[in-house]
């Protein structure tokens, strides 16, 4: 609820929750920002609180000096449609020197980009065309056109047919003014609250259409959230889904690269053997018998013979080259064994098991909740329709 001060911002919600929740008056009565939300139990909530109880609203401490203005007003009232309605009541827009503790504008441009729908009243007396409301309404028109809703409020007290119509037509005229807001037919009910009209005033009230309105944005929200909630666990489960097959990709790439360095490790060991073996049975032939035994060495030479007459062809004056050169070829190769046998962390099976578990829950338990909620919520409506 937004607009000029004393244009009937707390009265209006008074009057939806009939109860007294919010101070109204001649007098710049609400200074700060008020949450009329329903409840079990009547009872006001500081700003911390406030913020406690919506978290979504934490970013406004960055707004300094707000929070101390915050409350919140916990009624029982099952009024209407209260108990599925929150207002925020807001300080009455003033011009010129009056100095507000905080950042109204931002504040109030802050919550706009919250509220499913945004009010602006503005009242026949004084100060319909108050510079600051037209400014905010302009920047939240930009961003928000179809939550705004047009008042004309205290309408009882705006004289004669003719009267009205007189402010009306310049109210509109000052709202076309503006740029952004220079749309053809301004809709603007008239609207007053019933008891206070005292002079018997015979102008048409539609403040029923401004309930209706709300209980028709109730109606949409709450598809709105149905759907969105069908979405999400629909999302749930196809990240669930991809993170399992991202890591069985990962398990089996894992495998094959625990092949591929045992492959290398094995040649890069094997090679300085064979190298060896060859080397000693070509040079020290007694030694070796006397170390292994003839039939080892017998065996050993018949499949190794090929390779130690490769190496006695060598020249003398390169063995020490071919040497150090398959030395490093087996080091290469025990270098490449490590790094391809790198291996990419994967879930453990707990971790797997919750994941699925999530799946399920968000598919079977959430899904068919939604399901039931639905069918609730259309069976209610048709039965509403009936009455
Ligand atoms: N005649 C008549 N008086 C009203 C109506 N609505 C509010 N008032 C009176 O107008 C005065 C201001 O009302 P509030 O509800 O306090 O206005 P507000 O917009 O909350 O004002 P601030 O909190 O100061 O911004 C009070 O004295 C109310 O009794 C209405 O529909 N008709
Ligand atoms: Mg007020």
């Amino acid at each position: 609820m937004i607009g000029n001060h004393s244009a009937g911002k707390s009265s209006f919600i008074n009057w939806y929750v009939e109860e007294h929740c919010q101070k109204t008056g001649v007098a710049i009565e609400t200074q700060g920002f008020t949450f009329v939300t329903s409840g079990r139990k009547r009872e006001s909530l500081t700003g911390n609180a406030t913020l406690h109880l919506y978290q979504h609203f934490e970013p406004l401490r960055e707004i300094e000096g707000v929070v101390d203005y915050l409350t919140t007003e916990i009624s029982t009232s099952k009024q209407k449609k209260f108990s599925l309605v929150t207002f925020i009541d807001t300080p009455g827009l003033v011009d010129g020197d009056m100095k507000y503790p905080f950042d109204v504008n931002k504040s109030i441009l802050w919550l706009g980009d919250l509220a499913d729908l945004i009010f602006i009243f503005f009242d026949p007396i004084g100060q319909a065309l108050c510079k600051r409301t037209l400014n905010l309404v302009e920047k939240l028109n930009t961003k928000h056109a179809e939550r705004i809703r047009f008042y004309l409020s205290k309408a009882d007290e705006a004289g004669h047919e003719s009267d009205r119509q007189r402010v009306m037509m310049q109210i509109v005229q000052e709202l076309c003014k503006r740029p952004g807001l220079n749309r053809t037919g301004f809709d603007m009910p008239t609207i007053y609250i019933p008891s206070m009209n005292q002079k018997g005033s015979r102008c048409a009230n539609q403040i029923e259409e401004v309930c209706k309105d709300i209980e028709k944005t109730i109606n949409q929200t709450i598809q709105n959230t149905l759907n969105a909630l069908e979405r999400d666990c629909d999302q749930i489960a196809e990240v669930v889904e991809e993170k399992l097959q991202t890591d069985s990709a990962t398990s089996s790439a894992n495998l094959r690269a625990r092949f591929r360095g045992a492959t290398f490790g094995f040649l890069g060991m094997l090679l300085p053997l064979v190298l060896l073996a060859t080397f000693l049975i070509s040079t020290s032939h007694k030694h070796m018998i006397r170390f292994l035994g003839e039939p080892l060495v017998a065996s050993l030479s018949f499949y190794l013979g090929p390779l130690s007459e490769a190496w006695q062809a060598v020249p003398q004056d390169y063995t020490l080259h071919v040497l150090f050169s398959i030395l490093a070829i087996a080091l290469v190769m025990l270098i490449i064994a490590k790094f391809a046998s790198r291996t990419k962390p994967t879930l453990s099976r707990k971790q797997k098991r919750n994941l699925k578990e999530i799946s399920d829950y968000v598919q079977k338990t959430v899904k068919s909740k939604k399901q039931m909620l639905y069918q609730e919520y259309l069976k209610q409506s048709v039965a509403d329709h009936d009455l």
